[in-house]
């Protein structure tokens, strides 16, 4: 049994929605209004089962292969950015492009670019089969190099006086990606990091929002959709800092027994999951037993990013 006394939900500060997700969803939003279904998105627009759900029910069209967009149709690029081949396969089939790449992984993109042109072997820290990964290494030709964890350093074939640098991709764990590039560098002492760290302002504060919750509650549960890799890494901190977690797309994934005899619930939420499943799974534990609602303190994020010119003009 919980003991309802003082039994409460601890909300984490920031969650949920980042400046590219709101922007991305806006696109779609927008180009629905302006011109009218179908819009054709190549990908989920974001990695949420709940969002992707909305905006086909308002005539959005997921694909993953641009052949399936109809000749000078309409297609929408996904948060997560898209290979200089996707792109030119869309021009060259006369599709209508809005690109709802987050800037900041397309300023990893222009990274790529520009050291490769300075000759360097870039290195990429990320997720294999991620499209952002797919995306950010697929700015050029070839010279990026994908490195998931330490032990794929070992395995690299260059010696320590090659011109040599490395970005990231902008969701991964802050922890896991400093031993990876304190690995690098003692390997490779001369490796160059993009100027500033391309993990993304929205990553590091939900991850310090999720440091600052765990210690504070019981368990913690990340919405978020399971191919989400911010809300991944949500709950596997959660876990590594020794409070268990779950991540759930929506209410109905709850399961009582995960809430019995606890008296804190944490809750997070990963960058591409909408607040009002936040609501809807708070209102669902509170019914499994009467909790007060407690927001934390964190960071207040005022980031924005406007619509791209051509969906605007
Ligand atoms: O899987 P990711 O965390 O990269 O994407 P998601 O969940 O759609 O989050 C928003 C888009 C992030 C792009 O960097
Ligand atoms: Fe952009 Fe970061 Fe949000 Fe990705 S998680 S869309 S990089 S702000």
């Amino acid at each position: 049994m919980t003991d309802t006394n003082n039994a409460e939900i601890l909300m984490a500060q920031p969650r949920g929605f980042c400046a590219g997700v709101d922007r991305a969803i806006n696109i779609v939003n927008e180009a629905l209004i302006r011109f009218g279904a179908p819009i054709y998105v190549r990908h989920e627009i974001v990695h949420n089962a709940y969002v992707v759900n909305e905006l086909r029910g308002k005539g959005a069209v997921f694909v993953e292969d641009l052949q399936e967009v109809p000749k000078g149709g309409i297609v929408v690029f996904s948060a997560h950015g898209v290979s200089q081949e996707v792109r030119k396969n869309a021009e060259a089939r006369g599709l209508r492009i809005y690109d709802a790449t987050c800037p900041l992984v397309t300023k990893v993109h222009l990274e790529v670019i520009k050291m490769c042109k300075d000759d360097f072997t870039v290195l990429m820290i990320g997720h294999a089969g991620h499209p952002e990964v797919e995306g950010t290494m697929g700015q050029v030709k070839e010279g990026v190099f994908l490195i998931e964890n330490i032990e794929d350093i070992d395995s690299l074939p260059f010696f320590f006086d090659e011109r040599i640098a490395f970005v990231t991709q902008t969701t991964l764990s802050v922890d896991e990606t400093k031993e990876i590039a304190e690995a690098l560098a003692k390997k490779f002492p001369n490796i160059v990091q993009s100027r500033k760290q391309d993990i993304c302002y929205a990553t590091q504060n939900r991850q310090d929002a999720v440091k600052f919750m765990a210690p504070q509650v019981e368990v913690v549960i990340v919405v978020g959709s399971a191919s989400s890799s911010n809300s991944n890494r949500l709950r596997e901190l959660s876990e590594k800092l020794g409070v268990p977690a779950y991540m759930v797309d929506g209410p109905e994934q709850l399961k009582p027994e995960w809430f019995a005899g606890k008296r804190r619930v944490g809750l997070t939420a990963g960058a591409s999951a909408p607040e009002n499943l936040a609501q809807s799974i708070v209102s669902r534990i509170q019914e499994f037993g009467p909790r007060q609602v407690r927001a934390l303190d964190g960071v207040v994020e005022d980031v924005t990013f406007s619509l791209p010119k051509n969906l605007v003009d």
